[in-house]
């Protein structure tokens, strides 16, 4: 089942959050830093030990001191105009988060809007790439509650307007 939000993501008490991280792994800006500075140094340290990651794939750790058990950390694709496979690689993004889910058997996961701040992918097609993708996904896992965290309004209305007949 699908869920919106109007929340800070950090405060997210299920099983995985989803971050919207860069190729190191190794914290940034955005939700990426709010993650990291909830959850403390320990995040970090695991992070070192994971290579970084690449752009449309995802990774997983323990979440430290956040109340989410775990953190799916995901690379979103920085927005360059729409001809360098922006739209394919942030659907992998919400695919892969969803096959960890689904492999470790999460029975929660939260969203951030990937991709949509610092790599300034346009709001709108991010919000119809995360919900299309995310509802193929739950075909095959209907046991799962989907969260998408919404943090600034403009994001927030873009999906209450996609998802009006989908929420629960
Ligand atoms: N909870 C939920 N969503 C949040 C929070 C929060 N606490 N804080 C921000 N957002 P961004 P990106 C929203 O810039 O565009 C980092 O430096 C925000 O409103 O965090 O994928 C990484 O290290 C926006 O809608 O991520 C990368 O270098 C969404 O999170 C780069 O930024 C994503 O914005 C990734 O850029």
């Amino acid at each position: 089942m699908i869920h919106l939000e109007l929340s800070d993501i950090t405060k997210f008490t299920g099983d995985a959050i989803v971050n919207a991280a860069n190729r190191s792994l190794l914290g940034g800006g955005g939700v990426d830093g709010a993650i990291h500075r909830a959850a403390g140094f320990g995040l970090l340290e695991e992070c070192k030990t994971l290579g970084g990651c690449a752009t449309g794939d995802a990774k997983l750790t323990g979440g430290h001191k956040l109340p989410a058990k775990y953190v799916i950390h995901t690379v979103g694709p920085v927005w360059q105009g729409g001809n360098h496979d922006e739209a394919e690689l942030l659907a992998s993004c919400y695919r892969r988060c969803m096959e960890i889910a689904s492999e470790h058997k999460f029975r929660s996961i939260a969203f951030p809007n990937i991709s949509t701040g610092i790599y300034r992918f346009p709001k709108e097609l991010a919000a119809e790439i995360a919900i299309s993708t995310v509802k193929e996904a739950l075909l095959d896992l209907p046991a799962i509650e989907v969260y998408f965290s919404c943090f600034d309004e403009e994001n927030y209305r873009i999906y209450v307007g996609l998802l009006k007949d989908a929420l629960d």
